[in-house]
């Protein structure tokens, strides 16, 4: 069987755990980060990690940059690619703006990079290659439950090194507020809770700056996720042959 390099990553991740019982998976975090592309099934980013670090940078007027924006869609537009940034777009007035963005490998080697656009507008948002083409967003959302001034999120797969053209607006006040986040600075390890005891398991983690999947859960070491009385926060009974707090062994 051919394996792919997440199969191979997990290969490794699984021997670490048989041979060595519960460890810290940060050794694996190296293999880990070669996955740049968008998590499959993602749609939706993490709202409690990843919308709100967007949302610091928004509130935060040490992070805010002023840039106009071209009346044109053209790859000579000012850009927006300082990380951490809350930028404020001045568009032309009642129309269409647009600024350019070059993603730079979060990893070494890396040549792809998935990136939100957060808006501080509902306006329309398009990306465009530096050749004038469409990119299609992976995910596209609404952030309905976000807390700050942030109302939608667009994510792309994005090329390292390539010139985007966003064109932006009209928008009321011909002011967008914009901030590009990488996924790969925004992600959160999520471990699987099949007993629903608010543990998860060791062994299955995810780590993605999406929201995770129904049934996983950010704290580990449960060392019986099918029995829900069997959890690091149990008490120990002595006499029942059980390690039920977890800690390895029993009294
Ligand atoms: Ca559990
Ligand atoms: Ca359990
Ligand atoms: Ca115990």
């Amino acid at each position: 069987m051919k394996m792919t390099k997440r199969s191979v990553v997990s290969a490794f991740f699984g021997l670490a755990l048989a041979a060595c019982g519960p460890v810290d998976e940060s050794g694996t975090e190296a293999l880990v980060q070669q996955e740049q592309e968008l998590p499959a099934g993602c749609t939706s980013v993490d709202a409690t990690n990843m919308t709100s670090h967007a949302c610091l940078h928004a509130a935060n007027a040490g992070d805010n940059i002023n840039v106009a924006a071209s009346a044109t869609r053209t790859t000579s537009a000012p850009g927006v690619n300082t990380a951490h940034k809350h930028y404020t777009v001045t568009l032309p007035a009642g129309a269409e703006g647009s600024v350019t963005y070059v993603p730079t490998a979060y990893s070494t080697g890396s040549t792809s990079e998935p990136i939100t656009f957060y808006l501080a507008q509902s306006v329309s948002f398009t990306v465009l290659t530096s050749g004038g083409a469409t990119v299609t967003p992976g995910i596209n959302e609404v952030l309905t439950a976000s807390t700050c001034s942030l109302v939608k999120a667009v994510t792309y797969d994005l090329s390292v090194g390539a010139t985007y053209i966003l064109a932006m607006g009209p928008a009321s006040g011909n002011q967008v507020g914009l901030i590009a986040e990488y996924l790969n600075d925004n992600r959160v390890r999520w471990y699987p809770d099949a007993d629903s005891d608010t543990h998860g398991a060791n062994a299955g983690s995810i780590l993605t700056a999406c929201e995770p999947p129904a049934n996983y859960v950010s704290r580990r070491w449960d060392c019986n996720d099918s029995n829900a009385s069997i959890n690091p926060d149990a008490a120990e009974i002595c006499g029942n042959g059980v390690d039920d707090n977890c800690d390895g062994v029993t009294c």
